[in-house]
């Protein structure tokens, strides 16, 4: 099968940009199905003929852009403010990544506007202290005019005249109903207008597109953005973001059957993080979670905000497994567990002594769940320059060991550091 995914499998920032890299170098598509410029992929790659090592940290377009056979695809699922789309792509060829004749974009895509952005934040101003805690670059805004119809897509864009009438209803509408904020309509739809022609070249049927790719054996690689337990249907609502951030987002993502998934890729963190508010079983607020924090460099890739961390929970990785159905899975910032003198592992969760069968629906559930641990000993050793799996110490090869007896799951990859060379492929 030519189609491949890598998904995120926890609350995201797992580091699946650093895998998306690595694969992305055998293959000849890369393609992002949902989400926007929210998402964070941070690479880190030696680029030029001085291979300087050069960090780029990708947004809204795909990651294997990174490698410079890769055709990067942003798929109909996909949000896309086109001012960053733009500011994106000169950053990257500023840096030295000449993007030319092969990033394209579908004509089904829905578009955000700086409107949305600012109706983001209203909302969460609105909500006061149960905010969600988004990343304010409009993405709920701009699902919900999907989710209601009256969303505008890259296609609007070249009838200047249509574009014209049904953006000032949308603005009117989004007066209407949080006041008049700052906002110069006609400005904006004149912005537009120039943008629409230099977006023009990149537009293409990204459906056609992709069956084509598939039906003449290229390979493609789906780049999952955000993660599970940020999925609209299945992750910790509300506390999520508005797009489908699982395998079933890949297939109206892209407008792919099912039958064409070949292996899906979960990665997950070693332990876990959460950016924005939301339940988190397995939080620690205390000296572990601060080590966490401060080793594993957490913080949000997009926004800069301090990422929150707790142990490795796997509860919410069958409810990922359940929904996703991994072949196999990327363990990832592995090393940044070198020094704890022990870890623990979140196994169950209990109400009143009862153990629940899955990741509950119900926050005022969550919130009673008592979280059972099991504890593994560390390793006290640094395992950066590692690059099998034989050179692992006996107790890191013990925790990976446990995760993949525990979700039975073959851990593929591991991941050592951020360089992508810090990577270990075990089988
Ligand atoms: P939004 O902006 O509507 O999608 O926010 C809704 C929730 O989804 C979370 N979210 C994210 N969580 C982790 N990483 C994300 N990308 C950036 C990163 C985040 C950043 O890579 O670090 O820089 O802060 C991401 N994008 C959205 C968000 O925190 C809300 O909980
Ligand atoms: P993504 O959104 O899933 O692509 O992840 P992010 O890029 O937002 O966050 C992951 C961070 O961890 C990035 O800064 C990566 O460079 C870094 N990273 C990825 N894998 C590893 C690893 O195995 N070890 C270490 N130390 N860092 C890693
Ligand atoms: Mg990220």
């Amino acid at each position: 099968m030519s189609l491949s995914v890598v998904l995120g499998s926890q609350w995201g920032d797992e580091g699946k940009g650093k895998l998306v890299d690595i694969l992305s170098a055998d293959a000849d598509v890369c393609a992002r199905c949902a989400g926007g410029n929210n998402a964070g992929h941070t690479i880190v790659v030696p680029i030029g003929p001085d291979n300087v090592k050069t960090t780029f940290a990708f947004h809204l377009l795909p990651s294997g852009l990174v490698n410079s056979d890769c055709v990067g695809v942003i798929g109909n699922g996909c949000v896309v403010h086109v001012p960053s789309f733009f500011e994106e792509l000169d950053a990257l060829e500023k840096k030295g990544l000449d993007c030319t004749g092969r990033l394209l974009l579908s004509d089904r895509a829905h578009l955000v506007f700086d409107f949305h952005q600012i109706v983001d934040g209203l909302k969460e101003v609105e909500l006061g202290g149960s905010s969600i805690g988004t990343t304010k670059k409009g993405i709920g805004p701009t699902y919900s005019g999907k989710a209601s119809r009256s969303g505008l897509r890259v296609h609007h864009l070249f009838d200047h005249e249509t574009f014209a009438t049904k953006f000032r209803k949308l603005v009117e509408g989004r007066f209407k109903r949080y006041g008049h904020f700052e906002y110069d309509t006609e400005a904006e739809i004149e912005r537009y207008k120039i943008l629409a022609d230099r977006l023009r070249p990149y537009v293409i049927d990204s459906v056609v597109y992709i069956h084509e790719a598939i039906s003449s054996g290229k390979k493609v690689l789906v780049e999952g953005a955000n993660a599970l337990m940020l999925d609209l249907d299945l992750g910790t609502y509300p506390y999520v973001t508005s797009s489908s951030t699982t395998i079933g987002g890949v297939c109206t993502g892209l407008g792919v059957p099912p039958k064409l998934i070949g292996e899906i890729i979960g990665v997950v963190k070693a332990y876990t993080t959460r950016v924005g508010g939301g339940p988190f079983p397995t939080e620690q607020l205390n000296s572990v979670g601060e080590h966490l924090q401060e080793v594993g460099r957490e913080y949000g890739s997009t926004t800069g905000r301090r990422r929150r961390c707790g142990w490795l929970d796997l509860v919410v990785l069958k409810h990922s497994n359940r929904i996703n159905g991994y072949d196999s899975l990327n363990l990832t910032k592995l090393d940044i567990l070198d020094t704890l003198p022990e870890i623990k592992v979140g196994t169950r969760y209990l109400v009143n002594g009862k153990e629940l069968p899955g990741f509950p629906a119900d926050l005022d559930v969550l919130a009673q769940v008592e979280v059972e641990y099991d504890t593994l000993p560390g390793w006290n050793t640094s395992i950066e320059n590692a690059r099998t799996y034989e050179e692992l110490p006996e107790n890191c090869k013990k925790y990976i060991e446990y995760i993949e007896q525990s979700l039975k799951i073959p851990i593929e990859w591991i991941g050592v550091g951020p360089g992508r060379e810090c990577m270990i492929k075990k089988t």
